[in-house]
């Protein structure tokens, strides 16, 4: 079984059938083949500067990455033994009582999440300490043995019901390091992780009575989903079988979180990554695999920071299937330098993970990060080509706190107000070349998959925005066609005409699925320029936008 490559990723190997392919050069045999659009393209020794740059604008997202970027804003909810104890970490020796919320309504997490415009919530279902929130099957480690809702609590089941209830997705974090299991912890002397185990024939979901004296006997699984065999050992058998319960017992999962952080390397364990990625390809398709997985990269700093230049085309040093997946913090990571021959250019967008106190778990008198803060955040994440995963901490009675929520409210109001009217609609966009049907008024429909393309061969253009009467804003939102076209632009100009002249109002480097530029001065005019001065490819725009910010209670 390990030697196959995940589904998904097999799969999307292939090149993408929703691209449409460039103009034909048949007629000329001793034209160049050219470049298909593909999920994963190869950089080879004797490729042009102009193959390695149209390789990589046409690596297209895989379906379930483009369902995730349209989501744009997401939520994050650490909850657990830490929050009782006021740690970050804990150290796998809780007692399970530690745990006993004394008001926990996951509908008032969900609610939340959803009235500050978050589409999807992200639980941890189990932290390093192993402990597990949902009545798992594999071990007595978990809400079961608390006296949480008289030891039949499931965290994740009321998180599940509400985030159904109100319409918004669903994602697992499921830490792989876990100090409850590990093998020197004096209070589990039976754990599983780093305990030298055989790698045997494992049915997953596997018989509990059987887990450890014959792994090949599997239990039944629930309606809808079938069994699967690995060569595991304990612990990754025991984490296999934890997957499997969240991602087949609580309705639809869209991402899974796999952390890196391990509070205790002093005992070594082998993730058998590829066995837990096909399973969750099985299992759940549309669901992206974040951080130590091949869908979604982690930006690579707590802060809620993206790059300013950032590209979601990475160049691998190794082909996918085999990739590690290691943290990337550089500030260059995909401009034309890093580009270089054996790489395997591969779509890894960033997500910018933060939480909204000093800290993931709640503990009493941690400072919470301010409306502003967030707002600023907001323009860093989303608006640098990334989604924001925002964290949230209920405290020890199970609830958001109040000084939570009010930032929380007031940074979604000014949001949700300063987008709720785009200022460029109702106004004429022309460009000085475009393809055939793709005109530039397809960039003013409100549609990301019709989109303005430029005439084949130009890699620079200018589109020029005629208002039917002067708007005054103070942030732009451009959106590149990524879905369709991959990502091109390198460089852009915006201009505004005063009347007398055109003034430049910023300059900046990628685009991707959104780039928001915003100023602390509004500008008044009814021209604005868009010049595209770099593209690795005819540059594409799917989405243009005017905005005006709208202003804080506190201001
Ligand atoms: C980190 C973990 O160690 C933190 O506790 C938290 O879960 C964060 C999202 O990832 O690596």
């Amino acid at each position: 079984m390990k030697h196959f490559l995940p589904l998904g990723l097999a799969l999307t190997f292939c090149n993408a059938g929703h691209a449409q392919r460039e103009g034909s050069n048949s007629a000329d045999p001793a034209a160049p083949a050219p470049i298909p659009y593909s999920t994963m393209q190869v950089i080879s020794a004797d490729d042009s500067p102009a193959v390695i740059a149209a390789k990589a604008a046409k690596t297209l997202p895989r379906p379930n990455q483009t369902a995730w970027m349209r989501m744009e804003r997401t939520f994050f909810i650490h909850f657990g033994p830490n929050t009782f104890r006021g740690v970050e970490w804990g150290n796998g020796q809780e007692d399970p009582s530690v745990f006993n919320p004394t008001a926990l309504d996951a509908n008032q997490w969900i609610r939340t999440i959803k009235e500050a415009g978050g589409k999807m919530a992200i639980l941890v279902c189990k932290h390093h300490d192993g402990f597990c929130l949902w009545p798992t099957r594999y071990t007595q480690h978990s809400v079961a043995a608390s006296p949480w809702r008289g030891c039949k609590g499931d965290e994740v089941r009321e998180v599940a019901d509400a985030a159904h209830k109100y319409g918004v997705k669903l994602g697992v974090y499921l830490s792989p390091a876990d100090l409850y299991q590990l093998r020197t912890n004096p209070k589990n002397p039976a754990g599983y992780y780093g305990n030298d185990s055989e790698k045997v024939r494992s049915v997953i979901p596997t018989d509990p009575a059987s887990f450890k004296t014959d792994p090949s006997k599997g239990r039944t699984s629930p309606r809808g989903f079938r069994s699967y065999t690995y060569e595991v050992d304990d612990y990754n058998r025991y984490f296999l079988n934890e997957l499997y319960e969240l991602l087949t017992e609580y309705g639809p999962i869209n991402e899974v979180w796999f952390d890196g952080a391990n509070p205790d390397p002093s005992v070594h364990e082998t993730y058998d990554y590829a066995d837990w990625y096909d399973m969750i390809r099985h299992l759940q398709p549309q669901a992206v695999i974040a951080v130590k997985g091949p869908d979604v990269r982690w930006v690579g700093n707590e802060s809620g920071v993206g790059r300013k230049t950032e590209w979601s085309v990475i160049p691998l040093t190794a082909p996918p299937a085999d990739f590690r997946w290691p943290d990337m913090t550089a500030e260059d990571l995909g401009s034309r330098d890093k580009l270089t021959p054996g790489s395997y250019l591969w779509w890894y967008p960033a997500e910018v993970n933060n939480p909204i106190l000093r800290g993931w778990f709640w503990a009493p008198g941690k400072p919470v990060r301010s409306a502003e803060e967030l707002i600023d955040i907001y323009y860093q994440s989303v608006g640098r080509n990334g989604n924001w995963l925002l964290n949230l901490s209920p405290d020890t009675r199970g609830l958001i706190p109040d000084n939570q929520l009010e930032p929380l409210r007031e940074m979604a109001k000014v949001v949700q107000e300063t987008f709720a009217t785009n200022l460029a609609a109702g106004g004429k966009l022309t460009a000085d070349s475009s393809a055939p049907a793709r005109r530039p008024s397809r960039a003013l429909d409100g549609n990301l998959d019709t989109w303005w393309e430029a005439a084949a061969g130009m890699t620079t253009a200018t589109l020029t925005l005629k208002l039917p009467k002067p708007v005054t804003f103070d942030v732009v939102s451009l959106q590149e066609a990524v879905d369709h076209r991959g990502q091109r632009i390198e460089s852009f100009d915006i201009d505004a005409w005063d009347g007398a002249k055109w003034n430049q109002l910023d300059a900046q480097t990628t685009v991707g699925h959104k780039r928001l530029l915003r100023w602390n001065t509004p500008v008044t005019t009814d021209h604005l320029r868009i010049r595209i001065t770099g593209s690795r490819l005819e540059p594409t725009l799917a989405e243009i936008g005017l905005f005006k910010q709208a202003v804080e209670v506190g201001n």
